[in-house]
């Protein structure tokens, strides 16, 4: 047995690797793609779960033929692995029901979760979380040490797996291992409230590759390594892994800025199923439906409190009740996602958030004629297509967020330069999509102004709005998910080699 600079022992690790088995291209993440559905009648089925790293990474997946490997999303459960019909080999990691409220939704998503996205909530720091923590990534690494072949690529997600690679690195000293981190890197005096900070960044850097999405993600990262014993050249740069860090034990590893994207070619197709001539009627007949506004504006969120949610309400309120927006002529769509809704902080945003939609329809709205039409419940991706079409203003207003996928998803349904985004400046988006009405969300005077400027300008100076689209448009469609994805597997390469 030996341990790991994280501190969690490992049966059998040797240097020479493991048994092996033969998938040479690996993803690793908290959940599969697919959700285990239990019918009626007791039968088993799957169903694509929604998320911003599912949309990322299917087709990553797809393109290599790779195996998933990842928890199926029901307590107690482990399915047998099998293939979708795409070609992805899915192998489901069990999680009993004390893992996924001390591992899950505990350590991952109530102090993790929140001391990345900078203290909008306060993180919980408990002993016994953080024991499951260990043990639930011990428990994916050994799984994915036993389906990786001899030499294979390993690509861990995101913060609820940053031990894996550490745990990794000494069961198959074989892999090559990159670490992707799809949500923000807090700045260094944040991060080290993290009682467990050191075992969490030792874990880490056995990777071969670490990629943030932002440069400022990168520069947090460096910045609180620069305070522990490690050798940091080169600079930050973009799509490359332009810094490299040498650990005490010799080992080197890339560190950079991969911004990611979306999949541009499943947006290009109105509906998967369907001429575009039934998704046009569609879309005429849901207009129809809200009482034909002049102008919708559209949410589309994990119900997170990160996500801004009932601050996007109360500027659409207030610039209901100042007459600044009619509630004649306007509506505004909240898709909200169910997310995490055991957690407190998620209960009490989510009541907010109703309470609100109840308040400005019973102030604004006719019978039969709300202003806000909110739902929430997770639709699917061709109704979902058919709002992003629908709306004339996408608001997208996180008070923290990685990069947000949803703004690119909208601004690629726009090849006719139509509409306007809303865009926070704390969302990543905003890093690359810099011709968005930008607003800072703690500032509702701010929101409100950017809510209007976008309404005005599609009325008032519609040649400046599609300008604007189109630059946003064309950034979208020449930095899509392929890119993100060859962009990191060949910057991993080349720091492995
Ligand atoms: C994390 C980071 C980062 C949403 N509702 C439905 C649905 N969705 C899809 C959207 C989009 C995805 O979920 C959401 O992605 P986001 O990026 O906006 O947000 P997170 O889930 O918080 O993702 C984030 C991302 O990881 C990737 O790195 O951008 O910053 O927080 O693709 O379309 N899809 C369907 N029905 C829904 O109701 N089908």
């Amino acid at each position: 047995m030996s341990e790991t600079a994280t501190g969690v022992s490992v049966k059998g690790a040797n240097q020479t690797g493991g048994a092996a088995g033969n998938n040479s291209f690996v993803v690793v993440a908290n959940r599969l793609p697919v959700d285990m559905i239990t019918e009626a009648d007791g039968a088993k089925t799957w169903q694509a779960s929604p998320g911003g790293l599912v949309s990322a990474l299917s087709p990553v997946l797809e393109k290599h033929q790779g195996c998933w490997v990842g928890w199926p999303g029901v307590a107690d459960e482990s399915p047998e692995p099998f293939r979708t019909e795409r070609g992805v080999l899915l192998h489901p990691v069990e999680l009993t029901q004390y893992d996924y409220e001390e591992f899950y939704e505990g350590f991952s998503n109530a102090t993790l979760w929140p001391l990345y996205h900078n203290l909008i909530v306060t993180p919980e720091f408990n002993r016994s979380w953080w024991d499951a923590y260990r043990d639930v990534n011990l428990r994916f690494a050994t799984e994915v040490a036993s389906v990786a072949a001899h030499g294979a690529t390993v690509w861990v997600q995101d913060y609820q797996l940053q031990l894996v690679p550490g745990i990794l690195r000494q069961l198959r000293p074989d892999l090559t291992i990159g670490f992707f981190l799809h949500i923000p890197f807090p700045p260094p005096e944040i991060y080290r409230q993290l009682p467990w900070r050191d075992e969490m960044l030792r874990g880490l850097m056995d990777a071969d590759l670490i990629g943030f999405h932002l440069v400022s993600n990168v520069r947090n990262f460096v910045e609180l390594c620069r305070s522990y014993d490690f050798e940091i050249s080169g600079d930050i740069t973009i799509r490359e892994a332009g810094i490299t860090i040498t650990t005490p034990s010799g080992h080197k590893l890339g560190v950079g800025a991969f911004p990611i994207s979306i999949d541009t070619s499943a947006m290009a197709t109105p509906t998967a199923s369907g001429s575009h001539e039934e998704a046009d009627e569609a879309l005429e007949q849901m207009h129809l439906d809200m009482g034909s506004p002049s102008t919708v504006f559209l949410g589309v969120d994990r119900l997170d409190y990160t996500k801004g949610i009932l601050q996007r309400l109360l500027a659409f309120e207030e610039l209901l009740d100042s007459g600044a927006l009619d509630p004649a002529d306007v509506a505004l769509v909240q898709l909200a996602t169910p997310s995490r809704e055991r957690i407190d902080s998620y209960r009490i945003t989510r009541s907010n958030v109703e309470e609100a939609v109840g308040r400005i329809n019973g102030r604004f709205a006719q019978i039969g004629r709300p202003v806000v039409h909110y739902q929430h419940r997770s639709v699917s991706k061709d109704v979902l297509m058919r709002y992003y079409r629908l709306a004339d203003i996408m608001l997208v207003t996180p008070f923290r967020d990685g990069m947000n996928l949803v703004a690119k998803e909208f601004v690629a349904t726009r090849a006719d330069s139509s509409g306007a985004l809303v865009l926070s400046e704390f969302a990543g988006a905003a890093d690359e999509l810099t011709q968005a009405h930008l607003c800072n969300p703690f500032d509702i005077e701010d929101t409100k102004k950017a809510m209007l400027q976008a309404a005005w300008g599609l009325k008032d100076n519609p040649e400046m709005m599609k300008e604007r689209m189109a630059s946003m448009y064309n950034q979208v469609m020449e930095h899509d998910v392929d890119l993100w994805a060859s962009a990191f597997l060949s910057a991993l390469d080349k720091a492995r080699a």
